[in-house]
Order: structure tokens, then C-alpha cells, then sequence
């Protein structure tokens, strides 16, 4: 079969799809288990200075068309959580920690207590208030917090952007500007769903971010545009839920995928997308660089 092995923003993957923030990323046991299932690398939970519980629940929806969420960040801070990092290194690939702050300062405390194998930094959650896209999506904000970030560690800076604003590309300009590895698009969609018989919001938080098959198209424009204007690499990230998604998001000039909410199905789907992709390149008689951007150069 193909090899899937290669470099995806600054890290030596054995495949490039990835396990997405936030999803089975809170302990080393879950993280070491995506691993185990076939991730080529695995991201944490956001996590932050201070131990947060998150918003009052509900925190999760099943829509047919996804996840709605709201969850607020919830995590132990980063001083609880190295130990988690060492133990989902020992699933055998690379542990990427996923963290936020309010300020330049902040990110750069929680990046400078932790060791992991890079760091993805969240400028991206759509339902915090002074954190994620509440900074995220200020150019000017995104590049002075990546430019800290990058001075204080020497491992890969992924930046994970919103796709809640009119201008991506600005977003993703600044965080190579501030000189990050790669950039992560995209994070949640800001949504909401009421419930008709009470006239409630659902969620807990009333508004939160969707995630899964609806967000894909969008997922997919951005990675291209991203793509189109940037020199770093693009990650793609948004409703991939089989091997065609993936192939699709690397077409539109992903280097490597993260898979979230279809992960509700089993961790098995990791494996079945890394295989898919696979077989898709023997078929085709192409290597994964083939692939990579193939769509912006069609013509
Ligand atoms: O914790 C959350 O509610 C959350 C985060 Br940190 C994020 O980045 N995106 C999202 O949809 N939810």
C-alpha cells in the first residue's frame, strides 16, 4: 500500500490523520488509545492557566447534521496536565497540546509549562468569552499571540483558526506572519437549536459551535483559500467522516486531516480513513504530495 509517512506542519507522521481538540483529547488513557487506533498524531483538550468546569449543561446536542456544542473549555489547567501528555506519548505518536489564554502572556505560561510534541493554539472556540475567537479574530491579536508562542518554544506552532469571520485568510496571514509552523482550519461553527415545545435554547450555553457533515463544505473552502495565499501548511479539520472527506480536504491543500465528531462511531474510523487514503493512491497511481492542493491546480 501507499505510504502515508511524511512531514505535516513541522511533525514525522506516520499517516497524517490526526485526532481533532477536544474530542477524547482530556486523558493520556484516551489520547493514548486514539493513538493506539491508528492516529497519526493526536491533539489534547484546550487547556489553560486555571481549572475551569465549563459552561452549565447541556453541553452537547446530536443534531441530524452534526454536534452542537458548548462545552467552555472545561480542563484541569496546565498544571495538572503534563502527566497526561507522558502517558498518551506511549500510544507511539506524537502528543500535540492544544491551549488557550486571554492575553500573550497567558499562552505563553501554559506553552511554557508544558512538553509536548507541538502546540496547536487555540484563537478559535466560538462560545468563550475573552478566549478562543473572541481574540482569534483580531489579526493583529492572532499574530503578537503566535510570535510570543513561537519565541518560547522550539517545537511546532499550529494556530487554530474561526471560520466565524468574513476574512480567513487575514486570520491565517497573521499567524504566519507571527511565524507558526501551520495553521489548523477550522474550528466550530457558531450555531444554535431551540427546543419547540419549551422555547428553550438546548444547549446549556444557549449559543455554541457545530461541528460534523454540515460544516464540511465550509471546512473544505477554507483549507483552499488558506492554501491559495499562505506558504505554511494547512491542516484540515471539519466534518471528514470517511476516507473520500479526507482525500477531498487534501485536495483542497491539506497536508494532514483531524477527525472529531466522527469519532462518536468508534475510534476504528481512523484507521479505515488512513487506509482509504491509501488505496485511493495505489489506484490512482499517485503519492500523497500528488494530491496535496490538487484541486487549485486543476484547471
Ligand atoms: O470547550 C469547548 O466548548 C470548545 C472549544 Br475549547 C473549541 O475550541 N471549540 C468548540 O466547539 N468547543
Amino acid at each position: 500500500m501507499a505510504t502515508l509517512r511524511g512531514d505535516v506542519g513541522g511533525l514525522e507522521l506516520e499517516n497524517p490523520v490526526m485526532l481533532a481538540a477536544g474530542i477524547l483529547g482530556t486523558t493520556g488513557a484516551s489520547l493514548r488509545r486514539a493513538a493506539l487506533a491508528g492516529a497519526g498524531a493526536v491533539v489534547t483538550k484546550s487547556i489553560g492557566i486555571e481549572p475551569r468546569d465549563g459552561h452549565p449543561g447541556p453541553g452537547i446536542v446530536h443534531l441530524g447534521v452534526g454536534l452542537l456544542n458548548a462545552m467552555g473549555l472545561p480542563n484541569p489547567s496546565y498544571r495538572e496536565f503534563q502527566e497526561e501528555i507522558d502517558i498518551g506519548r506511549t500510544g507511539g505518536s506524537p502528543v500535540v497540546a492544544s491551549i488557550f489564554g486571554s492575553s500573550p502572556e497567558e499562552f505563553v505560561e501554559v506553552a511554557g509549562g508544558l512538553d509536548a510534541d507541538a502546540f496547536e493554539l487555540n484563537l478559535s472556540c466560538p462560545h468563550a468569552q475573552g478566549y478562543g475567537a473572541e481574540i482569534g479574530c483580531h489579526p493583529g491579536d492572532v499574530e503578537e499571540i503566535t510570535r510570543a508562542v513561537v519565541r518560547e518554544k522550539s517545537v511546532p506552532v499550529w494556530v487554530k483558526l474561526t471560520p466565524n469571520v468574513a476574512d480567513i485568510v487575514a486570520l491565517g496571514l497573521s499567524a504566519e506572519r507571527g511565524g507558526a509552523t501551520a495553521v489548523v482550519a477550522i474550528n466550530t461553527i457558531k450555531a444554535m437549536a431551540i427546543d419547540v415545545e419549551s422555547g428553550y435554547p438546548i444547549l446549556g450555553n444557549r449559543v455554541g459551535g457545530l461541528s460534523g457533515p454540515a460544516i464540511k463544505p465550509v471546512a473544505v473552502r477554507c483549507v483552499y483559500d488558506l492554501h491559495s495565499a499562505l506558504s505554511i501548511p494547512v491542516i484540515g479539520v471539519g466534518g471528514i467522516s470517511c476516507w473520500q472527506d479526507a482525500v477531498e480536504m487534501i485536495m483542497a491543500g491539506a497536508s494532514g486531516v483531524q477527525v472529531g465528531s466522527a469519532l462518536s462511531g468508534g475510534l476504528d474510523i481512523l484507521k479505515s480513513i488512513s487506509n482509504g487514503i491509501s488505496r485511493y493512491l495505489d489506484r490512482k497511481g499517485m503519492a500523497l504530495a500528488d494530491l496535496s492542493g490538487l484541486a487549485g491546480r486543476q484547471r
